[in-house]
């Protein structure tokens, strides 16, 4: 059994050493962010996780704005509690849950994954989550349902960055229903030990960490089950470069740039690229769910 994180390195080092030179008068500055306790997981990567700095700095997140730096300057405003998600569709047990009820009785876990964005970059995340099936199955899966949609929060008031016309928003997601089940898939609460920062998808998002990072949608208030596979905003925006399956595959590459490397976050102006691997590297845990498909066909 590995050790998690937080056991092994005390929270002063998991900051860098500018953080501790330059950062200090940030950190006064940050609200406090909760404790959450988490038990360590057969499913972490060994691989060293990236400096909560990187992670919470360099983030993708189209409600705050484009820019890698305006989630972490413009999130402090959205209003994360009172905070309530809709499970709907084909379930037996519909309704709009609070967030407290969403979490109730889930195993609490660290998950140190790998996170491979499409736009070639990469990080390791020492997420707090649980697993997304222990919700489906507590809001009754029924026979018809064969994905799942989700989607963020709209609050144009809170999330400058839905003024801009060129997304129908709300931000939307999917999976099959196997890829939801899938022990790797996790709604995350937090990371580094804490709640989640705003940034990274307060208070809850979903982590598919063999997926290309935009699958995991963030600030979630309503999964739906559904019979038809759903519109996902990335697909809808650019369908002939981003699938809606969108595994992390370096054969098949963007229309744009290449797949078969990626540049690993936090190695600094002159560190190397390193090689991108099947499924993110989680080739052994999920490849036989698409035994049959045509993964250039289906990407
Ligand atoms: N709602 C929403 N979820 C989102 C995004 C977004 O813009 N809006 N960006 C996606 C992309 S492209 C990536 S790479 C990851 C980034 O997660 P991180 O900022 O926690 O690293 O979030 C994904 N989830
Ligand atoms: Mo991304």
């Amino acid at each position: 059994m590995p050790l998690k994180w937080s056991d092994v390195t005390p929270k002063p080092l998991w900051l860098n050493r500018r953080q501790l030179i330059a950062g200090a008068a940030t950190l006064l500055a940050s609200p406090a962010l909760a404790r959450i306790e988490a038990a360590p997981s057969k499913y972490s990567t060994d691989a060293e996780p990236n400096s909560l700095e990187d992670i919470s700095t360099y983030n993708n997140f189209y409600e705050f704005g484009t820019g890698k730096g305006d989630p972490a300057s413009y999130a402090g405003g959205l209003t994360v509690d009172p905070w309530s998600v809709v499970i709907d569709g084909l379930v037996d047990k519909p309704g709009t849950y609070d967030l407290a009820d969403v979490v109730k009785g889930q195993p609490l876990e660290e998950r140190i994954y790998r996170f491979r964005c499409v736009e070639a970059w990469s990080m390791v995340v020492p997420w707090i989550g649980f697993q997304l099936s222990g919700l489906l199955e507590r809001a009754g899966v029924q026979p018809g349902a064969t994905f799942v949609a989700f989607e963020t929060l709209l609050r144009p008031e809170e999330m400058p960055g839905q003024a801009s016309p060129f997304i129908d928003w709300p931000y939307r997601e999917g999976l099959r229903l196997d890829e939801a089940m899938h022990p790797l898939t996790i709604l995350a609460t937090g990371l580094y030990g804490e709640e989640m920062p705003k940034q990274n998808g307060a208070p809850i998002r979903l982590v598919v960490p063999w997926k290309y990072g935009f699958k995991s949608i963030k600030s979630i208030v309503r999964i739906s089950l559904v019979d038809k596979m759903p519109l996902t905003t990335w697909n809808m925006l650019q369908p002939q470069e981003y699938g809606f399956y969108s595994n992390v595959n370096p054969k098949v590459d963007h229309p744009r740039w290449s797949q078969a490397s990626e540049r690993p976050l936090g190695g600094g102006l002159f560190a190397g690229r390193q090689d991108t691997l099947m499924f993110n590297g989680y080739e052994a845990e999920v490849a036989s769910m698409y035994a049959g498909q045509d993964l250039a066909v289906d990407y």
